[in-house]
Order: structure tokens, then C-alpha cells, then sequence
């Protein structure tokens, strides 16, 4: 059960592709500190990964507000691999208790006025159509997202790459955000020794989550990295970071740097982005609450 001081959080997600998340979700259905009131999926066939959404929170007896949001993107050129690639992940039959995009600007408005927090993980369409459906940003809930890569000149992260529109207006919107980049969720990756910590749970999300696994190491039986967990793990433990301060932008106009994110350090800037985790605590940290 949720303590009393637990904070009311939406996740706004591409689950069904990579694995992160999946662990991601069930870390934060794990956490006491948090009270899931609402998750919304983006990009591709929201239905099918608020099924897996759904599937997830059935394990844990947990009944967040769900949200199919918008499939499509802003962007005129997402990445074409990944606009037409299927799920690697499949849970099954369509949700039961869904809310179609026409719910998604009323749901992030929710959020915006009410919550504590906002863990943005995917492709930032959904996030983006709020902000134009609602451009005041007086009142927003502490921000966290995976996205954006800054230790490599000329690296287009995926999440930004395939709704760079989408992110560019976000970022110039000018509010806090926290984020996690490329580069933590690949110091993060899980090695087979952790990876059987979870094909050995046997709590119901742990299993669910190692069917998850299994049917995604099939087609990528090599890639484990903790992207999206991070963001929830760095508003738990902050002090597992190091943090960069000043402002992000995505740049949308050159043909070679479409989807690049550019930062200027600023003390005084609304955005941060962590540079360095204490990587073997966070993922402890994150095995330790999934398989309790
Ligand atoms: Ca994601």
C-alpha cells in the first residue's frame, strides 16, 4: 500500500520496444514513495503497449488511470525503422479499461495541475501536445525524462530522433526538466548475473517482467540498458548523481544535425542532465525493489 507522503506521479511511456520501460514501470509500481495515478502511452500503437501497461499493473493489483495518447508524431521524419517496426513485445489481447487520445490532453492537464511529478520516457509527442493545447507553464510538476545525449558531439537520441518537433518544443517551453541521457542508461546496462535475478523472481511482476525479457532478448539478445528506470531512480535518490545545469535545445533545421540536443551551461537554467551515476547502486537499488 502506498504510504501517506507518497507522491502522485503520471509516466508517460513507449513501452513494448526496448526493455527499459518495462523495468522502469516495475520499479515504480514497487515503490511506496510513489502513487501511480495515471499512465499514458506514446508513439506507434498505444493500445498495444497500454495492454502491456495494463498486464503489468494486474500483477501488482495497481489501477492507475490508463491512456492510449498519440501514436503518430510532429515530426516529418521520425525514424523509419522504428515507425515501422512491430513491438518486440506483445501482451496479449487489447486492454481492458483504456481511454483513447481524445483523453490524453484532459489527463496531462490532471497531471499538470495536481501532481507531484511527470516521468517522461518515450518520444515526446504527447507531452508537447499538451503544452499546445495548454501553453501556460505557471504550474508544472517536477519533469524527468530519458532523452538527449550530450558526451558525444553529433549523437541523435532516439527518444528526441523520432519527435524532434516534439522536443524542441518542449525544451523551449522553459520549465524544469531533469535528464537522463544516452550515456547513463548504457553505464547502467544489466549483466547476466542481474539479468537472472529477474528470470529467478518469483513474485507475479517478476514474472511478467521475465516473460517480458525473454520475448525481447529473441530479437536483441544483447541489449539490457536502464535508460528510462534512471529518471525514476533520480527523483528517489538523487544523490546517486551528478548533475549539469543550463539550457537544453534541439536543433530541427540542418539535414546532418536534425534531432542533435545542444546545451549551454547556465547556472541559473531551467534544465539539468545528469553526467555521472553511481551505476551499481541505482541498478541494486532497482533489482532490490522489483524482486521484493
Ligand atoms: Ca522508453
Amino acid at each position: 500500500m502506498p504510504i501517506m507522503s507518497a507522491k502522485n506521479v503520471l509516466l508517460d511511456t513507449d513501452i513494448g520496444d526496448d526493455l527499459d520501460d518495462a523495468f522502469c514501470l516495475a520499479l515504480m509500481l514497487r515503490c511506496p514513495e510513489l502513487r501511480l495515478k495515471t499512465v499514458t502511452t506514446v508513439f506507434n500503437d498505444t493500445r498495444g503497449r497500454a495492454a502491456t501497461v495494463e498486464k503489468m499493473c494486474d500483477a501488482c493489483d495497481v489501477r492507475p488511470r490508463l491512456v492510449a495518447g498519440f501514436g503518430g508524431t510532429m515530426s516529418i521524419k521520425p525514424l523509419a525503422w522504428a515507425t515501422s517496426r512491430q513491438p518486440l513485445y506483445r501482451a496479449g489481447p487489447s486492454p481492458r479499461r483504456c481511454e483513447g487520445p481524445e483523453h490524453l490532453i484532459a489527463a496531462l492537464a490532471e497531471a499538470r495541475r495536481d501532481f507531484d511529478a511527470v516521468f517522461a520516457i518515450g518520444p515526446m509527442t504527447n507531452l508537447a501536445a499538451s503544452l499546445l493545447a495548454e501553453p501556460d507553464v505557471t504550474r508544472m510538476p517536477r519533469v524527468l525524462a530519458m532523452a538527449g545525449e550530450f558526451s558525444q558531439f553529433g549523437f541523435c537520441e532516439y527518444n528526441i530522433r523520432n519527435d524532434v518537433e516534439a522536443a524542441a518544443r518542449v525544451f523551449a517551453a522553459g520549465f524544469a526538466i531533469d535528464l537522463i541521457p544516452w550515456k547513463i542508461g548504457v553505464m547502467t546496462k544489466l549483466d547476466e548475473a542481474k539479468r537472472g535475478i529477474i528470470r529467478n523472481a518469483s513474485t507475479p511482476l517478476g514474472r511478467v517482467l521475465a516473460d517480458y525479457m525473454r520475448q525481447f532478448h529473441e530479437h536483441e539478445p544483447h541489449r539490457a540498458d536502464m535508460f528510462d528506470p534512471m529518471a525514476v531512480i533520480a527523483y528517489l535518490k538523487p544523490e546517486l548523481f551528478e548533475w549539469q545545469r543550463g539550457f537544453v535545445s534541439v536543433e530541427t533545421r540542418g539535414d546532418t544535425t536534425y534531432g542533435m540536443t545542444m546545451f549551454r551551461h547556465d547556472a541559473a537554467g531551467p534544465h539539468r542532465w545528469a553526467s555521472d551515476v553511481n551505476a551499481a547502486r541505482a541498478v541494486d537499488f532497482m533489482l532490490d525493489r522489483i524482486c521484493s
